[in-house]
């Protein structure tokens, strides 16, 4: 087990040093209207400032315009909530693990778990909704859900310890074959892996996210990230961890995250109503409205792209009825979990315009001209013709 500690955890824990205390109380010590504590009043779903995002009823998406660096400031990450953010104090935090599949159940505090050897991993986090308004905006055929454009994505820096630190405490048996992460917001969000990926080194329960202790709508205190899998893998608010010997099957793996469609066959023997998603598809999307507005020149378009596959080798662009794609120059750094930035040069003129990007990674996947329709919406990737007008 690798330990990293660049200075994002140093300044961390030397916060953590400095005014423990008051830290881990100071998610859970915000008073007035964000409080939602007066009664009849519904809690708000998010506690960041919804200013800058695209706003949906209890989801917040990015603008993807609004980013500059590699990574998402915190302030500007999408929020996908299931439930209201629930305000929880590090102080109270347990995190219990058990089942059949745990020789040895314990129940782990916030310190208990900063205490374990510390991972740190640059990755993008997307939601499998991501997207899914295109289906109804491009293809025209509506599928059922939060009617996302291209910012249900983002790429932070997480701080945590490998989730295989834990499974290990909790004496993990040969025969475990499922691991599921329970949060504690209203329903107890959970989703479950096989135990490989829950082994994976990289598939962390993480503190901090950018550096700063992990934000309430982004699962404070310990929140799970499982890179290059469905964001709804990375359960928030963590509470319990359930090992099993058997497979598990729950909401979020029988109806919720499942391909359901003529061209999708389903696992016959799975109690699905289809395939369950793990991965994503490889994507890349322009830093622009939609639809945007540009004026008259040249203009330097810019977007991200990323694969749950592998590292970025190539992103293209092409406007209007061109037959030809050009490359577009992808921005150092090309990281195996993070997205990649990449820019391009165009000469806009006068008009209405459609401008598409196309990625490819390392193992060759790219972006397909066309995917069979699935009725809630996963794994549209085509190139989308983004709308551009010219004045
Ligand atoms: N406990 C809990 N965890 C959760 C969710 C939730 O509603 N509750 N939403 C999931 C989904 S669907 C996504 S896409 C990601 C979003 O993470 P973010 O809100 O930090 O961007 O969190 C996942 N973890
Ligand atoms: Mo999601």
């Amino acid at each position: 087990m690798s330990r990293i500690t660049p200075p994002s955890r140093r300044e961390f824990l030397l916060t953590l040093g400095a005014a423990s205390g008051a830290l881990l109380t100071a998610c859970g010590s915000e008073t007035g209207a964000r409080g939602g504590a007066e009664a009849g009043v519904p809690p708000t779903p998010w506690v960041k400032d919804p200013g800058p995002f695209i706003r949906h009823p209890t989801n917040l998406e990015t603008r993807l315009e609004l980013l500059e660096g590699l990574l998402t400031p915190n302030e500007l990450f999408f929020v996908r909530n299931h439930a209201p953010t629930p305000r929880l104090d590090a102080a109270d935090f347990r995190l219990r693990v058990e089942g059949d599949g745990a020789a040895n159940p314990i129940e782990l505090s916030y310190e208990d778990i900063l205490r374990l050897p510390s991972r740190t991993l640059i990755a993008y986090l997307e939601c499998a909704g991501n997207w899914r308004s295109f289906f109804d905006r491009v293809l025209g055929t509506p599928a059922r859900g939060g009617q996302w454009g291209t910012g249900a994505v983002g790429c932070a820096e997480w701080t945590g310890t490998s989730l295989a630190n834990v499974l290990h405490l909790a004496g993990l048996r040969d025969s475990a074959m499922d691991v599921n992460l329970f949060g504690v917001d209203a329903g107890e969000f959970n989703r479950p892996m096989p135990v490989d990926k829950a082994l994976d080194p990289n598939t962390l329960l993480v503190y901090a996210m950018n550096g700063a202790v992990l934000p309430p709508d982004h699962g404070y205190p310990i929140r799970a990230v499982v890179p290059g899998w469905a964001g709804s893998n990375s359960v928030k608010w963590l509470g319990r961890i359930a090992v099993s010997t058997e497979r598990q099957w729950v909401r979020n793996n029988t109806t919720s995250y499942v391909l359901i469609g003529p061209r999708w066959p389903k696992e016959q023997h799975d109690p699905a109503d289809g395939a369950v998603i793990t991965t994503l598809a490889v994507k890349s999307a322009l830093a622009l409205p939609w639809p945007a507005r540009l004026a008259t020149g040249r203009q330097l378009l810019r977007g991200f792209a990323y694969s749950p596959h592998g590292r970025i080798t190539r992103v293209e662009w092409k406007a209007d009825e061109a037959t030809r794609w050009s490359r577009a120059q992808i921005l150092e750094p090309v990281l195996p979990h993070a997205w990649v930035r990449f820019e391009f040069p165009w000469t806009a003129t006068p008009g209405s315009h459609t401008v598409r990007v196309r990625a490819t990674d390392e193992r060759g996947n790219t972006q397909p001209d066309s995917v069979p329709f699935n009725e809630k919406g996963y794994l549209l990737n085509i190139p989308l013709p983004h709308p551009v007008e010219v004045a």
